[in-house]
C-alpha cells in the first residue's frame, strides 16, 4: 500500500480577496487561516495538512494575495506568495469568476511560466454568477495559459471541492507522508490566537484602519488550577486617531473585538480564556524593517 501513496506540497495563489484562505479552510475542514472581505487579510504563508490514509497527504500553503505593493509589508507579502512557487509540486491559481484579465493576471501567468509545474486554475465564487457565464470564463482563461485543469468552485458553499482534491492527487508525486496523520497545521497556537484577534479587528473596523493593524501576544499562560488560559495581547496600529477608533466610545469597540476573539480562541484551545487587549501606536510600522520583524514578518523565515 505504501508505494501507492502520494504526498506533496500545493500552493494556493491569486489576487487578494479571491477566497484563497476560505478555500484552504474548506479543503481541510477546519478554520486555520483567517478570512475577511478586506483585501490583504493573509500576511504570512500558512501551512495546513490534508491526510487521506488511502491516497496520501496534501500539504497546502495559503499565501498572501499577489498585488502591487505599496509599502514594505506589501513587498514582504508578495515575496511570500511568489516564493511559494519554488518548492511545491502543484500550483492552485484562484481567480474571480470574470472575463477580466488585467496586468495582475498577466503578471501571475509569467510566474507560472517560470515555475514549470502543474497548474490547476480554480474559478471561485461561482455562487455569485449565472451558470451559463462559467463556460465563458473558462474560455477566457484557457487562452492565457495552458492549464492542466480548470475547475469552477464555490469555496464558501463547498461546491466542487472534491474535484479539486481529486485533481491534486492526480498531479502529486508518489512518496510517503511528511507529517503525522493527525497534524493539521504547523502554525503555533500563539500565532493562531494572534490571527484570530486580527481577524475580529478586521471584521469590526471600517476601511483604512484595519490594514495598519498587527497583533502581538504578550503572554499566554495556562492556570495551574482549573481550565483557564490568561492571554494578554496588543493591537498595534499606525495612528493616534486609529487607536481611538479601535478602543471606541467608552471602550466599546475593543470590548466587541475582545469578546468575539475570546469566543473563537476558547473553541480553538478547548479552554476558558481570560483575554486582555491593549492598543499601541507604532507610526508607519509597515515601512519599518525592524518593527515588521517584531510583529512576525521576517523575510529570513520565508
Ligand atoms: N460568494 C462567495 N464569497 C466567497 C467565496 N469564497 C470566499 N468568499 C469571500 O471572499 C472574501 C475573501 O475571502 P478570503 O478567503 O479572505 O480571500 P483571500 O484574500 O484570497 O484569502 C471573504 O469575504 C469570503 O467570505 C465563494 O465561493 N463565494
Ligand atoms: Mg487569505
Amino acid at each position: 500500500m505504501e508505494e501507492n501513496m502520494k504526498s506533496g506540497f500545493v500552493t494556493i495563489i491569486g489576487r487578494p480577496n479571491v477566497g484563497k484562505s476560505t478555500l484552504m479552510n474548506q479543503l481541510i475542514g477546519q478554520k486555520i487561516a483567517i478570512t475577511s472581505k478586506k483585501p490583504q487579510t493573509t500576511r504570512n504563508r500558512i501551512q495546513t495538512v490534508y491526510t487521506d490514509n488511502s491516497r496520501g497527504q496534501i500539504v497546502f500553503l495559503d499565501t498572501p494575495g499577489i498585488h502591487q505593493a505599496k509599502n514594505k509589508l506589501g513587498e514582504y507579502m508578495v515575496h511570500v506568495a511568489e516564493n511559494s512557487l519554488r518548492d511545491v509540486d502543484v500550483i492552485l491559481w484562484l481567480v474571480e469568476p470574470s472575463n477580466y484579465v488585467g496586468a495582475g493576471e498577466q503578471h501571475i501567468v509569467k510566474q507560472l511560466e517560470k515555475a514549470k509545474l502543474p497548474v490547476i486554475l480554480i474559478i471561485n465564487k461561482i455562487d455569485t454568477v449565472e451558470r451559463e457565464k462559467i463556460l465563458e470564463y473558462i474560455d477566457t482563461y484557457r487562452k492565457i495559459y495552458d492549464f492542466d485543469e480548470i475547475i469552477p468552485v464555490s469555496a464558501l458553499r463547498g461546491t466542487n471541492l472534491s474535484d479539486v482534491i481529486d485533481s491534486i492527487y492526480k498531479y502529486l508525486p508518489y512518496g510517503p507522508m511528511f507529517y503525522d496523520e493527525d497534524t493539521v497545521t504547523d502554525q503555533p497556537k500563539r500565532q493562531i490566537v494572534a490571527e484570530i484577534i486580527r481577524e475580529k479587528s478586521l471584521h469590526a473596523l471600517e476601511e483604512e484602519v484595519p490594514h495598519g493593524i498587527a497583533v502581538v501576544i504578550e503572554s499566554m499562560k495556562d492556570r495551574k488550577k482549573g481550565n483557564m488560559t490568561d492571554i494578554e495581547a496588543t493591537i498595534v496600529c499606525e495612528r493616534e486617531s486609529h487607536k481611538g477608533i479601535i478602543i471606541g466610545k467608552g471602550g466599546a469597540m475593543l470590548k466587541k473585538i475582545g469578546s468575539n476573539a475570546r469566543f473563537e480562541i476558547e473553541r480553538l484551545l478547548e479552554r476558558k480564556v481570560n483575554l486582555k487587549l491593549w492598543v499601541k501606536v507604532k507610526k508607519d510600522w509597515r515601512d519599518s524593517d525592524s518593527l515588521m520583524k517584531n510583529f512576525g514578518y521576517r523575510k529570513e523565515d520565508v
